[in-house]
């Protein structure tokens, strides 16, 4: 992730034949955090841009809308409805939402291609292959025979079909795609991901069909025409993937062009890693930055899918947002997902011990103990400047400038390496902190001494005020993936961030930031309330049969 120029972030637009699960929560969430994090270290320096959205001409969608009695587009409409709610429900930060059946992105796609086929990189043929009917996917002759010609996603049987059809000349793009990634190890993470990629394209391209054709059949009239062939439409990925362009084909939003990182799951990184850079090396656009590939969250040990009925739906995640607070929920899937190569498995006994580990007990308890004490022994108001307090108490092995910046720059640096959990993991250390310090200094013993000695009294003042800095500084860096509850402490503490502040700006001990004396620092309400791990998982209340596919 550069910062010198405006930082992009999307994630896959979903389809809307269903409704929105916990795997579309996750990898917008994950974009979420991602871009409060980089407006965080930015302040006012620099856009951010967060896209998301929904891929509505797929075939599934029409079988889906007339198996309810309605139209593509109505039930696109309805359905794109429902995952602006759950995205609203999460608490995300998109600054635009497309959808492939508004005219702002239909009325594009054909120009690209048109440019594609201007530089011969589209060309007609015939097609002959194995359909994979519910993934809309062509596969291989290799590969629909080692998978018995059944589709390895539903099960079903495999279709041969021969059918008039518009090729990307994928092979074209080989050796540039090759060298890419050669020069470029940041292109696709994790690692593993991009090991697998680079094999793949080292075996050798073939040529990808991109369009399908328009018959009677009213499936097939869905979607967005070839430019100059009404009896062809483009195929559902070609048309998703240029999303990405066409949500910033403005003149006021070019200048984000092209995407720092691109958020998905493990499932469409091929579409990603190679088909859409080379549909960007056709038309002769610059590459994105990161393609950023994630696992799967699994349910129980095992694969989500509609034959199991297994999904974690929106209703489940809101239970838990009502239980134990939505930054709880926030905190659990981005501290224990599947962010890099591995699965990660949704389960209620572990969501409970992190819960009770990071934030009950962790931010939540140090923060709580912070405030009373400054409380009782202050009268609620921070007794020291807190870079005064640095110099005051020197307590061996615990250099509070040094603990601080030194978290700071590992958040930023994980961060920049597309380790979220690593940006993250440096606000909990900071807090552990604090309370080995606590243990170790006991200002509750030298509140006892205090009244009579003035020098203790300086003592417990400087103890007081480095924790609450320190405290101060975990708050900024877990706002990212906690924005309520963050900004609720802040506000306690009277320490809210102007805007426009970039992070090494506020955390600046001899800054105009740090705390003072003087600062008011409010009690303030519990933040999280320890959870009891023998309590039964939220159940989603009023959860009804609401439409699906
Ligand atoms: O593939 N765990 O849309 P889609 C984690 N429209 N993430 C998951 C998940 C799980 N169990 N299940 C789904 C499409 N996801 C296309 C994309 S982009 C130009 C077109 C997430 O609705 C993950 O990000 O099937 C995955 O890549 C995406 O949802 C697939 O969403």
């Amino acid at each position: 992730m550069s910062s010198s120029r405006a930082f992009y972030v999307t994630t896959p637009i979903y389809y809307v034949n269903d409704r929105p699960h916990i795997g579309h929560c996750f990898t917008t969430l994950v974009a979420d955090a991602v871009v409060r994090f980089e407006r965080l270290l930015r302040g006012g320096d620099g856009a951010t841009f967060f896209l998301t959205g929904t891929d509505e001409h797929a075939d599934k969608v029409v079988t889906s809308a007339l198996a309810h009695q309605s139209t593509p587009q109505a039930w696109a409409d309805q359905n794109a409805a429902e995952f602006r709610k759950a995205f609203a429900a999460m608490g995300f930060s998109p600054d635009d939402f497309i959808r492939t059946s508004e005219p702002r992105h239909k009325e594009k796609v054909p120009r690209l291609i048109e440019l594609m086929i201007a530089r011969g990189d589209v060309y007609r043929g015939e097609y002959t292959g194995w359909y994979d009917a519910g993934q809309e996917e062509y596969l291989t002759e290799t590969a629909a025979k080692e998978a018995s010609f059944v589709s390895p996603v539903t099960g079903k049987p495999l279709q041969k079909r021969t059918e008039p059809c518009w090729f990307f000349r994928l092979s074209k793009f080989a050796a540039p795609l090759q060298a890419h990634l050669e020069a470029h190890p940041e292109f696709v993470r994790p690692d593993a991901r991009r090991a697998e990629v680079l094999g793949r394209i080292r075996a050798g391209l073939n040529d990808v069909p991109i369009s399908r054709p328009v018959t009677d059949d009213p499936a097939t009239q869905w979607g967005v025409r070839m430019p100059g062939d009404p009896q062809s439409r483009v195929y559902v990925w070609i048309d998703a993937l240029f999303n990405y362009l066409t949500a910033v084909d403005t003149p006021e939003r070019r200048p984000l062009w092209p995407p720092s990182v691109q958020l998905l799951g493990k499932d469409i990184l091929w579409f990603h890693a190679v088909i859409w850079p080379a549909l960007l090396m056709s038309i002769g656009e610059p590459l994105p930055g990161t393609i950023w590939s994630h696992g799967w969250w699994l349910a129980e040990g095992r694969k989500m899918s509609k034959s199991l009925g297994n999904f974690i739906a929106i209703e489940q995640l809101e239970a838990y947002a009502r239980r134990y607070s939505l930054d709880a929920l926030r905190w659990y899937l981005l501290t224990q997902g599947p962010l890099g190569a591995n699965d990660a498995d949704f389960v209620h006994a572990k969501f409970v011990e992190a819960f009770n580990a990071d934030l009950a007990n962790g931010i939540g308890n140090c923060t709580s103990r912070v405030g009373n004490m400054i409380g009782k022994y202050f009268d609620g108001k921070l007794p020291v400047d807190a870079a005064a307090a640095a110099k005051a108490s020197v307590v061996p092995g615990f250099d509070w400038p040094a603990l601080v910046a030194g978290a700071v720059a590992k958040a930023t640096a994980a961060l920049r390496a597309c380790d979220l959990q690593g940006a993250l993991a440096p606000a909990g250390e900071l807090v552990r902190a604090v309370d080995g310090y606590i243990n170790v200094t006991q200002p509750f013993k030298v509140a006892k001494l205090a009244p009579d000695d003035p020098a203790k009294r300086a003592e417990l003042a400087a103890i007081l005020a480095n924790c609450a800095e320190a405290l101060r500084v975990a708050a900024l860096l877990m706002s990212p993936a906690m924005p309520d509850k963050m900004a609720q402490v802040l506000r306690e503490w009277s320490c809210v961030p102007p805007a426009g502040a970039p992070l090494a700006e506020l955390v600046r001990l001899d800054g105009s930031h740090a705390l003072r004396a003087g600062t008011a620092i409010a009690k303030g309400a519990i933040l999280f309330q320890r959870a009891d791990p023998a309590e039964p998982p939220p159940t989603a209340a009023g959860a009804t049969d609401r439409p699906s596919s």
